[in-house]
């Protein structure tokens, strides 16, 4: 072989060489001819076999009853959300119509007004509302959003009033026990709440007894002593027609006897225009301070009734010295703007809100909670 040969195949082995390699650069650059890869399935999560033809799939079949317990106070508020969020409520339309105005003309702003009037707020507090929001909004205009809603939300919580003292007063002095008694018209929702009131009394592992001061149906004490019978709790009742403040004695005298911490006094419920009733509502109150003070006077105001809840509140509280609001059945028609205007009429704190028929229906009244629930969407 000479040289000539020899270079010859030389230079063949290299062309061979440089063919191959580009061949294989070139099929790397090429997408996989395999088919399209299918997306990954998560490993951490089980996966349910097929449902048989005709069987239920697991995940539609019902939850296992859960044992009875108070409902946590995180699903309440969640509850609270949706009852008096935007779509549903009139008072929250109201509010969020503004934020939603191209111009903030005359006219809106009296729709506005109108609006919140309507939706019990009242008119001294809807002024104070929309000149407040006319006067920032002027400045900064509804262009933000964001900003707009939380000019809103801060005003809102003005006239709500974060710093009231919501608290229930049920700790009595001196060894005896807290007495709350329980006022306001029939029907509002005395005897169901008492019965809440209880059960989250009971569930803190304070000792209560009821009193069945409501002494015009028998029915009354028996609808008493249902709820005290479901939490261990005795009620201490007279006979019908008998006299209420006697029975409310009976019950205060029982809380001592057995040293108790709460006692929590049923009343029948009364027309506030019934001078004799209203009358007989002071002298329970009396009559009951010879034992221990009355630590809470509890207003129960149905929400729905609007600017009536107003007027009995007033006359309530000319009778015996209101110490708080419960607001039952937000859940209903009721419209919420009433919280703002009792609260501001009585000078006494909105403590509690009934927010259905449920053992488990009432919720401590929060500020920020109420506000930001009728301001979500
Ligand atoms: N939807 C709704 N219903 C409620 C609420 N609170 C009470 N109720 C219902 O209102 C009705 C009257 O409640 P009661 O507790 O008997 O009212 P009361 O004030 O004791 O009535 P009288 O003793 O007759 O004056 C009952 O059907 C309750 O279930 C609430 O927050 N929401
Ligand atoms: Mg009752």
């Amino acid at each position: 072989m000479d040289l000539l040969q020899l270079l010859i195949i030389g230079i063949l082995g290299l062309a061979v060489v440089v063919a191959g390699t580009v061949f294989l650069a070139r099929r790397r650059a090429l997408p996989p001819a395999t088919k399209p890869e299918l997306p990954a399935r998560p490993t951490a999560e089980p996966t349910a076999p097929p449902a048989e033809p005709g069987e239920t799939p697991a995940s539609e079949l019902p939850a296992v009853p859960a044992l009875e317990r108070p409902e946590a106070p995180a699903t309440r508020m969640a509850r609270l959300r949706r009852r008096l969020a935007g779509s549903n409520n009139p008072l929250a339309r109201g509010l969020l119509s503004i934020l939603s105005s191209d111009r903030l003309d005359a006219e809106a702003w009296d729709d506005f007004e109108a609006t919140l009037i309507t939706s019990d707020l009242g008119v001294g507090p809807t002024q104070q509302l929309t000149e407040a929001l006319r006067h920032e909004l002027a400045i900064d205009g509804v262009s933000d959003q964001a900003l707009a809603r939380q000019i809103l939300r801060t005003e809102l919580l003005k006239l709500v009033d974060p710093d009231l003292d919501r608290e229930l007063k049920v700790d009595g002095a001196d060894g005896k026990p807290g007495v709350v008694l329980v006022v306001g018209v029939n029907g509002t929702g005395k005897t169901t709440t008492i019965g809440k009131i209880a059960r989250v009394l009971v569930a803190e592992n304070k000792t209560v007894v009821l009193g069945a001061a409501d002494t015009f149906r028998a029915a009354a004490a028996d609808q008493l002593q249902t709820w005290g019978d479901r939490v261990g709790v005795p009620t201490v009742r007279g006979p019908e027609g008998g006299d209420p403040a006697a029975v409310a004695y009976q019950a205060v005298q029982r809380g001592l006897d057995d040293g108790a911490d709460v006692v929590v006094v049923d009343t029948a419920g009364r027309l506030h225009t019934k001078t004799g009733l209203m009358d007989e509502l002071g002298k329970i109150k009396r009559v009951i301070e010879k034992l221990a003070p009355v630590t809470e006077v509890l207003l129960l105001i149905d929400a729905t009734t609007g600017q009536n809840g107003l007027i009995q509140a007033r006359v309530f509280a000319d009778v015996v010295q209101i110490t708080g609001i419960v607001l039952s059945k937000l859940d209903g028609s009721a419209k919420g703007g009433i919280v703002v205007q009792v609260q501001r009429e009585l000078g006494v704190p909105v403590k509690l809100i009934g927010l259905g028929e449920g053992v488990d229906d009432l919720v401590p009244f929060e500020a920020e909670a109420f506000v930001d629930a009728l301001l979500s969407e």
